[in-house]
């Protein structure tokens, strides 16, 4: 099939603006991803006829907004291959979901001693909890190096496991530099070690279709906001036994099956356990139709016709002079990468003049930079909605600035 390029790029209103008098290029998806018109009027629609409280009410607004909420979670459980809908956690996003992890799984299944391996590609919020749950617990993190072309060395996980470590937490793929780890080998490969694993998929969904059950990993989290849905929004999944275990993290309504004053509480089975208070559910809706837009599409079609792009754009940047890619060649959604010594904030500046939009800094990936020995980098990404006309400019805009600067 041919990728419907022009339809998509049609349902995406914001791509048809200008930027500085010029028409966008938005290669900032991997930060956060434009919307399709499909999701915008999915949210408006539920605020405008179908809007009420969930899980509270007796009246048809009520019930029929919680069915529809409760039919997102089935459809997320499809999306992601879960065994069940009760496997998924509605959060906030990607962050959330990892935090709410530590915060439960590492509190209880977690002591004194124990260790947890972490990649060194990984992303802040995949580093900052685990962290943070180490110092409080007197638990160690070991950390999974990079190789110069930016992958993991595959020898090496057998050299950071020992009896007391409990937990893998990897990245899907980086933020920064692309890298799609190959889970399929290393989880069973954790898991033969007895690990449980969690898996930080906000940089994979988009890009490719993803298998809870046959990764086999434990946990799996990723943000509605890079997948084309809302902000705000996003989902854990767990594998249900180990949910099973997991006390709630924040208490509140929703969450409970009995508060007493003098007798304390009792909660509810997960997911519900964990999803205190209010949710977002206009969210919720918009995370919904995003899911079905992308099936509609198709993930392996989208995949293909980001697969080209991404050959594409790597052959044409080979023309500007002084640019160092950073990363492996097989990569996902993103290209990081400096031109000469010039700062990252100065490329973006004159890109941005351009009308080219990127993202540039440190990638909330501070250790990733340091292991390059960068203060930052530029990051053009590449979504499905993106072409080779706006990859063409990107380049031109970097010649442009090279001859400009030096
Ligand atoms: N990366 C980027 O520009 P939240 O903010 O919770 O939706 O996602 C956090 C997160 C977790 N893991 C990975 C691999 C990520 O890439 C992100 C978000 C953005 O790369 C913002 S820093």
């Amino acid at each position: 099939m041919t990728f419907p390029l022009e339809r998509v790029r049609k349902d995406f209103p914001l791509l048809s603006r200008e930027v500085n008098g010029q028409p966008l290029a938005y290669l900032d998806s991997a930060a956060s991803a434009q919307k399709p018109r499909q999701v915008i009027e999915c949210e408006m629609d539920f605020y405008q006829y179908g809007y009420a409280a969930v899980h509270r009410g007796i009246h048809t607004l009520s019930v029929e907004a919680t069915e529809k909420m409760e039919a997102v979670r089935a459809q997320a459980a499809a999306f992601i291959n879960a065994a069940s809908a009760e496997e998924i956690i509605f959060v906030k996003g990607s962050t959330e979901g990892i935090n709410l992890v530590a915060n439960t799984f590492g509190r209880t299944a977690l002591k004194a001693g124990d260790r947890i391996i972490i990649t060194e590609m990984e992303h802040h919020a995949n580093i900052v909890p685990w962290q943070m749950l180490a110092q409080e617990r007197g638990l160690h993190l070991d950390v999974w190096y990079l190789t110069e072309k930016g992958e993991l060395d595959r020898d090496q996980l057998a050299t950071l496991i020992t009896p007391q470590t409990k937990l893998l937490a990897i990245t899907h793929v980086s933020n920064v530099l692309g890298t799609v780890n190959p889970l399929d080998v290393i989880i069973p490969q954790a898991k033969a070690a007895g690990l449980k694993v969690l898996v930080d998929g906000a940089q994979a969904v988009m890009h490719q279709s993803v298998d809870v059950q046959a990764l086999d990993c434990d946990f799996y989290v990723f943000s509605g906001h890079k997948l084309y849905g809302p902000t705000g929004i996003g989902i854990l999944y767990g594998k249900a036994a180990l949910l099973e275990e997991m006390p709630p993290w924040e208490g509140g309504g929703s969450m409970i099956r009995q508060v007493s004053l003098t007798e304390g509480t009792t909660f509810v089975q997960p997911p519900w356990r964990f999803e205190a208070g209010s949710p977002n559910t206009a969210g919720i809706m918009g995370l919904g139709a995003a899911m079905d837009y992308v099936s509609a599409l198709g993930l392996d079609n989208i995949h293909r016709y980001e697969q080209a792009l991404m050959s594409y754009a790597l052959e044409a940047l080979a023309h500007v002079p002084d640019l160092t890619i950073y990363g492996p060649e097989i990569r996902a959604g993103v290209i990081a990468f400096n031109l000469g010594q010039h700062h990252a904030y100065d490329v973006g500046s004159f890109l941005d003049q351009y009308g080219i939009a990127i993202r540039t800094g440190h990638h909330c990936a501070m250790p990733l930079m340091s292991f390059y020995g960068v203060p930052a980098m530029c990051r053009a990404s590449l979504a499905m909605y993106n072409t080779r006309e706006e990859v063409d400019r990107l380049v031109a805009g970097l010649q442009r600035i090279h001859r400009l600067l030096g």
